[in-house]
């Protein structure tokens, strides 16, 4: 690998260590799971997940990172520091044989538990590999001890450059652009997702993000680990009780910790982690969890007479109904399953968390007699609730009231039967719907308007919802039935656009469709066919009134002044059409801010909107469910005043959510 070092001595232990670590610039795909976004983020965790496993080995109280302006980022924290002495196997400092060899980021035979499982714990000499510089800083011993590294090979030997009674290690990288071509930007809010979480499930940490460029800075301490983490996404639902069941116990070679709330909401929220990584797919932790919750709840509830002796036993569904909880795993050996390594495997582990959660959730319900009660009886509500939704459904598919035969009499359908030619518009209120009606292709294009609000689908149960008209509509439309009787192949239309106002109702609509899509039918997300259509923000009108020009964002507007007026005035603000003289040299006559997409007639609609070969259009994709489901849950939540101000706060972001 001809790599330039910073000095000419390119002796033969930097050619091995290129040698060493080659496999991992040749496929770096094979040790941070790809080159992009996602990959480049892997580096980062490498590092963070070192930090903390030296948290949880007792050591370490803070992490720190930092974006820095030059585009390199810098993970600090207190823990023992690397060793700096020889390392027998190697001949050469820990800290060099830590950042060269592959695999030998392991804490060299020490007990205690690794945090790092999946896809990373392929040690930091990886992150070394696949950054075109590295600088590590260690404090211990009383002294501080720094080295710099390119491409994997040390630039310079490890040289004490000061004195500390701290201790610590203190690592700068900055990622390969020939490795990341994509993208070597760091994303603030994906580290700061990450840095919550860890803060939650390290009980005692403190982490921090700072962002070097404007000074951002966030910091997250939970003094009640996974029960902090538990109130934080039950925030914004009312709870069946404030108290949080928690529990922490060895079990042979591992260490169960569950902390779970119920709410009044109808949604069930599981996370579960394994050595503090987030396993989306469950595994083994969650059918242990589960089956001990439908087991010790059933339980009590015969015990209680709440069950009777001919009804039968709750559903595991029903147990679940409005819970929320954290079940965090730690054992020496993780295995994980599946094509993403998302999925547990272990076996020994059902057992272990059905045993710890049936015992104490047990003793729990013993003791809190009061909140037992409540639990059950939400469980037995739930199962009413799926016995009438199961009744409202088969009534609804006897009667055939979804069969594709009778479209709903709102749908102004295409012409085309052809659903990789048919697009349906979701179109927010009659009256745009009228225009979008007049100005449509009517070959392609299908609309269907949607009044009002159209139903809160996170709160309303199925039954509820197969009553609403609206919702109806829009099933029979679509053609791909409900639930059970849910099959995409039906949809007959490729493309569904969501297209509402610019404003905090449209967003608010446009979320609830989203939802609605998210919980009931999410294969026609996940395949691609869900977008938000995105009307213009100003027209201006130029002189004469001859053909006007649209812009769709301020950002836009500006940039249309800027080059119609040759005048390089960029701002940040919305341009005041009085004040700002790009506005008359550019031959404008009036900025028209639109506030609805009823100020538009059909050809205007069309034009800006609906036509394939102008508009713009934002498909909508679930690429962090987990974030998309918070959001929903908060803004579907029973609180109506935090819904409001969160709706406010994030209108425009919702619009760019999962986008
Ligand atoms: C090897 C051995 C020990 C600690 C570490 C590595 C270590 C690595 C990283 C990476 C980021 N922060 C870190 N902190 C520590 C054990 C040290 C000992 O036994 O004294």
């Amino acid at each position: 690998m001809a790599n330039k070092t910073s000095n000419n001595d390119y002796t033969a232990e930097q050619i091995t260590v290129l040698e060493g670590l080659e496999p991992v610039r040749k496929r770096p795909g094979m040790y941070i799971g790809g080159t992009g976004a996602e990959g480049l983020h892997h580096l980062v965790w490498e590092v963070v997940d070192n930090a903390i496993d030296e948290a949880l080995a007792g050591y370490a109280t803070e992490v720190t990172v930092t974006l820095l302006t030059d585009g390199g980022i810098r993970v600090v924290d207190n823990g023992r520091g690397i060793p700096t002495d020889i390392h027998p196997k190697t001949g050469k400092s820990t800290v060099e044989t830590v950042l060269t060899v592959l695999h030998a980021g392991g804490k060299f035979g020490g007990g205690g538990y690794k945090v790092s499982g999946g896809l990373h714990g392929v040690g930091i000499s990886v992150v070394n590999a696949l950054s075109s510089n590295l600088i590590i800083r260690v404090t211990r011993d009383g002294k501080i001890f720094e080295q710099s590294y390119s491409v994997g090979a040390p630039t310079s030997k490890l040289k004490i450059v000061g004195d500390s009674d701290q201790t610590g290690t203190d690592i700068t990288f900055y990622p390969d652009a020939s490795i990341f071509k994509e993208t070597t930007s760091f994303s603030y809010d994906t580290i700061l997702d990450r840095l919550r979480h860890a803060a939650y499930l390290t009980k005692g940490i403190r982490t921090t993000l700072i962002n070097e460029a404007n000074q951002l800075k966030y910091s997250f301490y939970f003094e009640g680990g996974i029960q902090s983490y538990v109130k934080h996404l039950n925030i914004g639902k009312d709870v069946v009780d404030e108290d949080i069941f928690y529990v922490d116990k060895a079990i042979e070679e591992a260490q169960v910790e569950i902390a779970l709330q119920y709410t009044e909401a109808f949604t069930e929220t599981i996370k579960t982690f394994a050595n503090n990584v987030l396993n989306p797919d469950g595994g083994t932790h969650l059918t242990g969890f589960r089956a001990a919750l439908t087991r010790v709840v059933n339980d009590y509830a015969r015990k209680q007479g709440l069950l009777k002796e001919k009804e039968e036993n709750l559903s595991g569904e029903d147990t679940r109904e409005g819970l929320t909880a954290i079940v965090l795993v730690k054992l020496p050996d993780p295995q994980f399953e599946g094509q993403t390594k998302n999925k547990l495997g272990n076996p020994e582990v059902r057992g272990y968390v059905e045993s710890v959660l049936s015992e104490y959730l047990n003793y729990y319900l013993e003791e809190h007699p009061a909140i037992a009660r409540k639990i059950v009886g939400k469980a037995l509500l739930a199962a009413r609730a799926r016995k009438a939704a199961r009744a409202a459904r088969d009534n609804i598919i006897r009667k055939g009231i979804l069969d594709g035969a009778s479209m709903p009499g709102k749908l102004a359908d295409c012409s085309s039967k052809d659903p990789k030619n048919s697009e349906l518009f979701l179109v927010e209120g009659d009256s745009a719907g009228g225009s979008a009606k007049s100005g449509r292709d009517s070959k392609t294009q299908a609309i269907l308007p949607l009044r009002g609000k159209v139903l809160n689908v996170e709160r309303a149960r199925l039954d509820k919802m197969l009553a609403n008209n609206e919702i109806l509509s829009l099933i029979k439309a679509l053609g791909v039935g409900i639930e059970e009787s849910f099959d995409i192949k039906g949809l007959r239309y490729g493309r569904v656009v969501i297209m509402t106002d610019a404003d905090v109702d449209g967003a608010h609509i446009s979320t609830l469709l989203m939802t609605f899509f998210f919980r009931f039918m999410r294969p026609i997300i996940d395949e691609n066919h869900l977008y938000l259509a995105k009307p213009p923000l100003y027209e201006l009108v130029r002189q004469g009134r001859k053909e006007s020009v649209y812009a769709y964002s301020d950002d836009e507007l500006n940039e249309i002044l800027d080059r119609e007026s040759k005048v390089r005035k960029t701002s940040d603000k919305v341009p005041n059409e009085g004040k700002d003289e790009r506005f008359r040299q550019a031959g404008f006559v009036e900025l028209k801010r639109y506030k609805g997409l009823g100020e538009m007639d059909a050809e205007q609609l069309f034009d800006t909107t609906m036509d394939p070969e102008k508009r713009v259009l934002i498909k909508v994709r679930i690429e962090d469910a987990e974030k998309a489901d918070a959001i929903f849950n908060k803004l579907m939540g029973t609180e109506v005043e935090l819904r409001k101000s969160f709706i406010q706060s994030r209108a425009k972001f919702v619009k760019d959510l999962d986008v």
